[in-house]
């Protein structure tokens, strides 16, 4: 249940908090390259003091209808900060890309973690994966994050979730990628609506018996907000929540904006755990 991320042993079979760190241009959007890396690594050691075990640095929006990055554009935005956290502070740092010339470089500049959402799709991904030597994270998307949303179906939501983890994992081990250096994820939210989200949670378990560690990011997602009926900055109560359910269910990483809360919120669902 141990997983080693550059040079990091994490307990898997614990609870671990990811915070998310946008470097968009939206994010952060007063220019100079400067300025945004002083103020990404300000917010890294925020999320570091507030107990984060993972950063997740992102420079491509997967918002449907958000621009097309360039390969270029991509590796300026995440390589400088990506190897500033490695040097800096005491976390993995993870980088949200599905990119293999992003993947290869933050892999050499200190990151622990590829995170595709893509789930190694691309063109070079899974060498590029494996190349690495790091660990992954494939995660579950229906269609292509631009248009996602606009029809997702199922016939059964946690069997083919869990078909395409399956063909991906296979995919990744031909590749090269050590077997327990794979995370699976469900993708809350790509390709699925509120129905499909639920049953996904309620199922968690089922997906546990991939025999890989879960990471589940439902963070201030309109599943939550559909539920409660409140916009993305009243999401607070709601995603501490929707991270307790996923620590008692057994997810091994849970990412999220709120990094102090969701801290206390799973130490008490693995309380709970280790009583039971
Ligand atoms: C627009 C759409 C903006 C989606 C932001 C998002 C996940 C992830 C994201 C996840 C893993 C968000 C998402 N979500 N990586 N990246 N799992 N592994 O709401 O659920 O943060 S981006």
């Amino acid at each position: 249940m141990e997983m080693t991320f550059a040079g990091r042993t994490l307990d898997m079979s614990r609870c671990h908090v990811m915070g998310i760190l946008n470097v968009t241009p939206d994010s952060f959007s007063d220019g100079g390259r400067f300025n945004q890396l002083d103020a990404a690594l300000l917010r890294a050691r925020q999320l570091v003091a507030d107990g984060a075990a993972f950063i997740d640095v992102g420079g491509e929006s997967t918002r449907p209808g958000a621009a097309t990055v360039t390969v270029q554009e991509e590796l300026d935005r995440v390589c400088p900060v990506v190897e500033a956290i490695s040097q800096e502070l005491d976390v993995v740092v993870s980088v949200d890309t599905s990119t293999p010339e992003v993947m290869t470089q933050s892999a050499a500049l200190g990151a622990g973690l590829i995170n595709d959402v893509r789930a190694l799709q691309r063109d070079g991904a899974l060498d590029a994966a494996a190349s690495s030597g790091i660990p992954v994270c494939i995660m579950h998307i229906q269609g292509e994050p631009q248009t996602m949303q606009e029809r997702p179906e199922y016939r059964n939501v946690l069997r083919e979730v869990g078909e395409f983890l399956s063909e991906r994992v296979r995919a990744a081990q031909g590749a090269g990628v050590a077997a327990d250096n794979i995370i699976l994820d469900p993708g809350f939210g790509f390709g699925k609506n509120l129905e499909h989200n639920l049953r996904l949670l309620a199922s968690l378990e089922q997906l546990q018996a991939l025999g890989h560690p879960l990471l589940v990011g439902m963070s201030r997602k309109s599943m939550l907000g559909e539920i409660v009926g409140r916009d993305v900055n009243e999401r607070l109560p709601a995603s501490l929540a929707a991270a307790t359910i996923s620590a008692l269910k057994g997810a091994g990483i849970v990412r999220v904006h709120d990094v102090r809360e969701t801290v206390d919120a799973v130490s008490v669902a693995m309380a709970v755990k280790e009583a039971g």
